[in-house]
């Protein structure tokens, strides 16, 4: 099971002022709090700053290694700008965040993967646009697997990401979702299932609680990965005591670890 620490994104305005006064200290801060509370992995995303989206990557990634030796997912849609954080990456294997069906993207984002040996998050999306079904999904990911195997990447290095859409704007979006994950895991159990869950409540009130009951549905469902806030304690404590409940983790010792760790 693979937690990937979200909170270092300047989509966020207090990682975006710390990126516009090169305030290293903070972004330190919030690196070593993430793998302190149970991230493995740390998300690295400066897509706002279109302009200078490579150097600032460049420099958050230097930043971030200062204070943790955690590998990072590096997250982009622009290959120079992958390119950069991971000739950077020092610490374990990386993950580039991401790759996807659409071609032109597919045939910039493979090389890269090949030469880092990154694990790879996988968009279960292609040129015909966001996935509504489980079945456009599936779509996907029946071409999108065996390409990259075919390619040199091994099975268990991708991650496929479903995609969420906000279950306030699609009222099935959630299910579809949970519908995809079984059918990947009945078609393909080596590949590994990742996403980022805030996207699921957005535009609905209390938007945490139905973040935390995503996880432990989409968990339950077969999904190994997630992209999360790791400093949401509650989400942390449904994250041990699911992982527990589902047989995955033996003795509950990881579950105890937290308990005595304060998390
Ligand atoms: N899949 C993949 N990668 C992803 C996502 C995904 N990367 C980006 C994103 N989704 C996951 N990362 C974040 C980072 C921060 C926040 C949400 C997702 C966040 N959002 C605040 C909120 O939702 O309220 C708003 C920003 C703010 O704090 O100002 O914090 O799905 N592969």
């Amino acid at each position: 099971m693979l937690i990937v620490g979200e909170l270092i994104n300047t989509s966020r305005k207090s990682i975006r002022e710390a990126v516009e006064n090169r305030d290293a200290a903070y972004i330190r801060d919030i690196a070593g709090k993430q793998v302190q509370a149970g991230a493995g992995y740390i998300d690295v995303n400066c897509g706002t700053l279109l302009d200078s989206e490579a150097e600032v990557m460049g420099w958050l990634v230097e930043t971030v290694q200062e204070a943790v030796q955690a590998p990072l997912c590096i997250d982009s849609p622009d290959p120079k700008t992958l390119d950069t954080g991971l000739s950077l990456a020092r610490f374990g294997q990386p993950v580039i965040n991401s790759i996807s069906g659409e071609k032109e993207r597919y045939e910039a984002v493979l090389p890269l993967a090949l030469k880092y040996k990154a694990k790879v998050i996988a968009l279960c999306m292609d040129d015909g646009g966001m996935p509504v079904t489980a079945g456009d999904r599936m779509r996907v990911v029946r071409k999108l697997v065996p390409d990259l195997v075919c390619a040199g990447v091994p099975m268990g290095d991708i991650y496929l990401d479903p995609l969420i859409i906000p279950v306030g704007t699609s009222d099935q979006a959630g299910s579809e979702v949970l519908e995809t994950i079984r059918r990947i895991k009945a078609e393909f159990p080596e590949v590994h299932i990742i996403c980022g869950l805030s996207n699921v409540s957005y535009g609905l009130p209390n938007r945490k609680l139905l973040n935390q009951a995503f996880m432990i549905q989409t968990m339950t469902a077969g999904m190994d990965a997630y992209i999360l806030d790791p400093l949401d304690h509650t989400m942390m404590g449904f994250y041990y005591a699911s992982q527990a409940l589902l047989g995955k983790d033996e003795f509950c010792m990881n579950y105890l670890s937290a308990y005595r760790n304060g998390l």
